[in-house]
């Protein structure tokens, strides 16, 4: 890993400390976090799930052990090798075809070190209402960093295999129904000393005035922590802002007088740990002035009932219907995963994705070949 010079929070550093640290304290005075447990009868256990709803957010701790770490590292260290050389270019450092050369769908999202791509802007539905405060960056700093990979599952088996993980899926099909579906999957990479901010936002882009809409209409995602993720690094909470509606973020930012949002609650992760996250949840993470790194492989799913028949965002990509064919074909990443994962993991029992029974899933040759820009079929609400 390279050598990043030491940056700080400018003019906001002493309040910037206080608040992480406040943040810390009652992150662990919440109650929603633990290994995941299962009752007798092969159920995640209820208390989960009560302080998942409670919260909006809940860690699972140790959920990847030290080898399936070592894969994601060396997947990710991978993926980093073939980055491009800089926004837009067609080769690598080392002169080879880059990551994302040929893909249709949007893969690399670049930012200045330290900045805020989407804060105060109208990209992505305009979710992002306000613009983060953005640290100065070191000298030596490049003048962007990549800082989110969508479709991610096409550049790492190691994250596949997270995907088809028996016990997160457990969680899903707890939470959103044994019909789960998928919704999309990333790398939020975020580097110490240059790592872009995610402004304050909730996700969901559609339900919000449907009659229906309740605590779970928009879904979850779960973020698997490589190397664990800190108050400095990490994703922040506003513990119940789920269950409220659309929140006004604006007000809750100019109330406070500050981006640091009052109650709000960050999530603190050992490397293995995974947390879910409500999308519904006011949430958003702070420019990595640390000296620690984060990667979180990010995928999450969504409630069969809350995509059938609905028209996208068309934040992922082009907004379109979602049919009964398009979920279908969305979720043999699903199928992959387990197959990808059974392969690695012969000792676990593969998770039983209801929805494909009578069905096999190879993650073969073909496979492979076939899923390059499979995120253009996102199921993005
Ligand atoms: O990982 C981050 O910093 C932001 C994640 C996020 O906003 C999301 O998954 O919706």
């Amino acid at each position: 890993m390279n050598q990043i010079a030491k940056v700080d929070y400018g003019p906001e550093d002493a309040a910037h400390r206080a608040y992480l640290e406040a943040g810390e304290r009652l992150a662990f005075s919440i109650g929603n976090r633990g290994p995941i447990r299962f009752t007798d009868d092969g159920t995640i256990h209820p208390e989960i799930l009560d302080a998942y709803w409670r919260c909006g957010f809940y860690v699972f701790e140790g959920v990847l052990k030290p080898d399936e770490l070592a894969d994601i590292e060396a997947d990710f260290q991978n993926i980093r090798d073939r980055l491009p050389v800089e926004r837009g270019a067609a080769l690598d450092a080392k002169g080879r075809p880059a990551l994302d050369h040929g893909l249709t769908a949007p893969s690399l999202f670049w930012s200045r070190p330290l900045g805020d791509p989407f804060g105060g802007t109208a990209l992505a539905g305009g979710r992002h209402p306000v613009k983060m405060f953005e640290p100065q960056a070191a000298a030596d700093a490049p003048k962007e960093v990549v800082y989110l990979i969508l479709g991610s599952l096409q550049f790492s088996e190691a994250a596949l295999r997270v995907y088809g993980h028996p016990h997160l899926l457990a969680v899903a099909a707890a939470v959103n129904g044994d019909d789960f579906v998928p919704f999309n999957e990333a790398l939020f990479i975020k580097e110490p000393g240059r790592g872009a901010s995610v402004a304050w936002h909730q996700d969901g882009l559609t339900h919000w005035d449907s009659p229906d809409w309740d605590q779970g209409t928009h879904g979850f995602n779960f973020m698997a922590q490589l190397y664990g993720c800190t108050p400095a690094n990490g994703v922040w909470v506003v513990p119940g802002s789920h269950k409220r509606g659309k929140a006004d973020i604006r007000k809750m930012v100019a109330d406070a007088g500050t981006e640091r949002l009052p109650g709000a609650v960050p999530i603190v992760c050992k490397p293995g740990d995974v947390a879910i996250t409500n999308r519904q949840a006011v949430h958003g993470s702070f420019a990595n002035t640390s000296t620690d790194w984060r990667v979180t492989v990010n995928f999450g799913f969504h409630r069969r009932a809350s995509v059938l028949g609905v028209t996208g965002g068309g934040v992922h990509n082009a907004a379109a219907v979602y049919d009964a064919e398009r979920i279908h074909k969305r979720a043999r990443m699903i199928g992959y995963g387990i197959d990808a994962r059974a392969r690695r993991f012969p000792h676990e029992t593969p998770y039983a994705y209801a929805p494909h029974a009578g069905e096999t899933y190879r993650w073969d040759a073909d496979a492979k070949a076939g899923v390059r820009d499979y995120n253009l079929d996102d199921l993005s609400i």
